[in-house]
């Protein structure tokens, strides 16, 4: 079938791009921002390519031969109010592309700038290209097959639902509908459009002759609806509205959607960039897999870490510190995210990547760190479009919490979670009391660094205080008249017991944020005297008898603990109770925990622990364990691994890299504070401070050199470097520029 693609198969625009990619010179797009390979992938978990529009993903391998791409949906979800269920896998279609002589000139690459995956490749003395993408403003995924020689494409494409439900087979196009065992609708269309050649119907799916350029489009959707009153369901089967989103799509030319695709995702990309210094050039023209070879390969001349395979063998690779490398995971971050959480739901334990209908940990929200960290560094890194999933999937849950929690302990006002959480309300595992106000931390800071009142009034407050009246009717009166926590455990291991430093530090920031967001909204006075007064009689950090900072009421601490999860630390991150500026001792103290519990971990704890040391102010430490996790866990994909994937621990080194250069959760902002010696010269554009600031920044040889400040919200602030503070008054829209001693440049 012909249509409206023809004109758009430009030959000869495809083969400039072929000649610079098929010889694997330097990319025209920064080493930073590509992630290249020069084989398909294998392994869906350590080497497929991920791409997304926040609410469809895909997980790309490349073979020449037959492209097999895995496809999701995030609100493809098991289970309901009683039962968290689990996220499930939509399905994979392969398109087999038989060829007859062996394949040169292989790479497959996303480009993480313009969020495209392109395979490149010479088979037989023709030139194939490949380009994928997934839209936002479109709502489809775009699978675009070129050759430098008409009618090179003959082959055929299958479908394979992830619930075994058959795809409806016409000429041009798969439907596949089914439903879930919760009553869930969900439905996929591929619809295949050819230049040249012939498409045709067979018993198993659409074969494809002597094509010129083949062009897929998948659309998706489920009947879900993030709305408790309305049963969790848009009341009306997906069909219409996904054939409505191709036949949209279907009207526009490639390059058009591929324009629009890439407009809209640099609107965001685009608005951070980060420098540190530049890698050599063996470095830059390693495949993004041998690049984290060399880098292990250099890492391990100073530490003697396992790698993500558990062994310590590092293969004899003469590596060169790799900046570039670092600042492509903290960018790769920022691209996971805006492919995973945008407009629906939040990014779950692998952004919305699964290929398993019985995934690890149900591929949930897990609350007691990994849904919190997923969103750590959103704002910061200039993403706070892509926060709103999380306060939008929390709003729709609470009710339910709000009547679980009524069941279970009979309580009057207020709710609480368990540790695994679903899209329904439903939840499982260890009932967590702390966990809902750690989440409500994300809640009020997204207000922090956006200052958006309309967000605080209608989401933030309601949400914050009605905590706070749950911590009001649960704390009990402990030793010396102070306010404790009722027993419970500290994430996930020791006794259970009152007055975990977990729930004391997360009540004291809830009730802090609490205070903050009353006055802010200038309301409840009364309300906010109460709240202050109960803060003020909370039992506080203790530090016990080896020096460290207490993770129970009682010394209970052991020095040989190197449990992954830090919850006594949160005082320090993400909190603001403890720092070195205001609390020296406690400070003092956290250190010691924190050397006790070592710099190695499991995936997110190491990110964790760089936002601990960052906040403490030690630069090299964070180096150190940065250092680390790149050699340990990045895997060639550059997912973070648990072991298994598990995409907080790439979004926490995003926060960790964000916490290295600008802080503001103590009501200033400090640049550079945890500066280390390997980064002494760069520059990053774009960060964003609480108080609604953007800050671009300079340094070299480890000194700041210039500063340029943004005001978005009119606020007046303290900038602080070094032993150095200004103060600034600015209108919403004032840019401020300093030099690298604060003075006005
Ligand atoms: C928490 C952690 C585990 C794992 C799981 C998904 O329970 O303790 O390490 O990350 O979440």
């Amino acid at each position: 079938m012909n249509h409206i693609y023809i004109s758009s198969c430009g030959v000869a625009a495809m083969l400039l791009s072929q000649t610079a990619l098929g010889q694997a010179v330097q990319p025209a797009t920064p080493t930073s921002q590509v992630l290249w390979y020069d084989q398909p992938a294998g392994n869906w978990e350590t080497e497929a390519l991920p791409i997304g529009n926040g609410r469809l993903g895909a997980m790309l391998f490349g073979a020449a031969e037959k492209d097999t791409v895995q496809l999701n949906e995030d609100s493809l979800w098991l289970g309901d109010e009683k039962d968290t269920g689990m996220y499930q896998n939509l399905g994979e279609f392969e398109v087999a592309l038989p060829r007859a002589k062996p394949v040169t000139n292989y790479r497959r690459e996303l480009d993480i700038g313009r969020a495209v995956h392109t395979v490149t490749y010479t088979s037989d003395g023709v030139a194939f290209r490949r380009e994928a993408l997934t839209s936002y403003p479109d709502q489809v995924m775009v699978f675009r097959y070129t050759a430098d020689q008409p009618g090179s494409y003959s082959g055929a494409l299958t479908f394979k639902d992830g619930h075994d439900a058959k795809p409806v087979i016409a000429p041009d196009r798969l439907t596949t509908a089914g439903q879930l065992k919760n009553g869930l609708q969900y439905e996929s269309q591929i619809w295949v459009m050819n230049d040249g050649g012939t498409l045709a119907a067979t018993p198993t799916g659409i074969a494809f002759q002597n094509v010129n350029c083949l062009t897929l489009l998948v659309a998706a959707g489920t009947d879900y609806l993030n709305q408790r009153a309305k049963g969790w369901r848009t009341g009306e089967a997906p069909h219409r509205r996904v054939t409505e989103q191709l036949e949209q799509a279907g009207k526009r030319q490639y390059a058009d959607l591929l324009a629009a695709h890439i407009k809209d995702y640099h609107a965001l990309f685009g608005r951070c960039s980060l420098e540190l210094g530049s890698s050599s050039d063996t470095n830059r023209q390693l495949s993004t897999a041998k690049r984290l070879t060399a880098y292990r390969g250099y890492v391990a001349k100073t530490s003697t870490e396992t790698n993500y395979n558990g062994n310590s063998d590092v293969p004899n690779v003469a590596g060169a510190p790799d900046t570039e490398l670092e600042v492509l995971l903290f960018q790769y971050a920022r691209y996971l995210m805006i492919s995973s959480s945008r407009n629906r739901l939040p990014a779950n334990l692998q952004g919305l990547w699964n290929n398993n209908n019985n995934p690890p940990w149900r591929c949930d929200y897990h609350s007691d760190v990994n849904v919190q960290m997923n969103y750590w560094f959103v704002d910061q890194a200039n993403l706070s479009e892509c926060f709103s999933p999380l306060s939008e999937w929390l709003y729709s849950v609470i009710p339910v919490r709000r009547d679980a929690t009524k069941a279970e302990f009979g309580t009057k006002r207020g709710w609480m979670t368990r540790s695994e959480n679903g899209v329904f309300g439903g939840a499982s595992y260890i009932w967590v009391p702390g966990d809902a106000a750690w989440v409500a931390q994300n809640i009020w800071d997204h207000y922090a660094f956006t200052q958006d009142k309309d967000y605080l009034q209608t989401r933030a407050y309601p949400i914050i205080k009605e905590l706070c009246e749950f911590w009001e009717d649960s704390l009990k009166e402990g030793p010396g008249g102070k306010l404790v926590s009722p027993e419970s455990v500290s994430p996930e291991h020791g006794p259970k017991a009152q007055g975990n430093s977990y729930e004391q530090q997360l009540v004291y920031d809830l009730f802090t944020n609490y205070i903050d967001a009353s006055l802010a909204l200038n309301v409840d006075a009364e309300y906010r005297q109460k709240i202050t007064a109960l803060r003020d009689r909370l039992l506080g950090p203790q530090i016990g008898k080896w020096g460290q900072l207490q993770e129970w009421m009682t010394d209970l601490d052991d020095p040989k603990e190197e449990h992954r999860h830090l919850s006594h630390l949160i005082a320090v991150h993400p909190g603001r109770q403890i720092s070195p500026l205001t609390t020296p001792k406690f400070a003092e103290a956290a250190k010691v925990s924190m050397n006790a519990r070592g710099d190695g971990a499991t995936g997110w704890s190491r990110a964790w622990k760089i936002c601990i040391w960052a906040r403490l102010q030690d630069g090299n430490r964070t180096h150190k364990i940065l250092n680390g996790m790149l050699k340990s866990q990045i895997m060639p994909n550059l997912f973070d691994t648990h072991p298994p994937f598990q995409i907080d621990g790439n979004f926490g080194y995003a926060a960790g890299v964000c916490e290295m250069l600008v802080q503001s959760h103590m009501g200033f902002i400090h640049l550079l504070p945890a500066l280390p010696d390997a980064w002494p010269t760069g520059s990053v554009k774009g960060l964003r401070a609480r108080g609604g600031f953007e800050v671009d920044m300079a340094w070299a040889n480890g000194k700041l050199t210039s500063v340029t400040l943004r005001s978005l919200a009119g606020k007046t602030c303290q900038v602080r470097y070094g032993g150095k503070a200004v103060d600034l008054t600015m209108q919403p829209g004032t840019v401020i520029h300093l030099n690298g001693d604060l003075s006005r440049k």
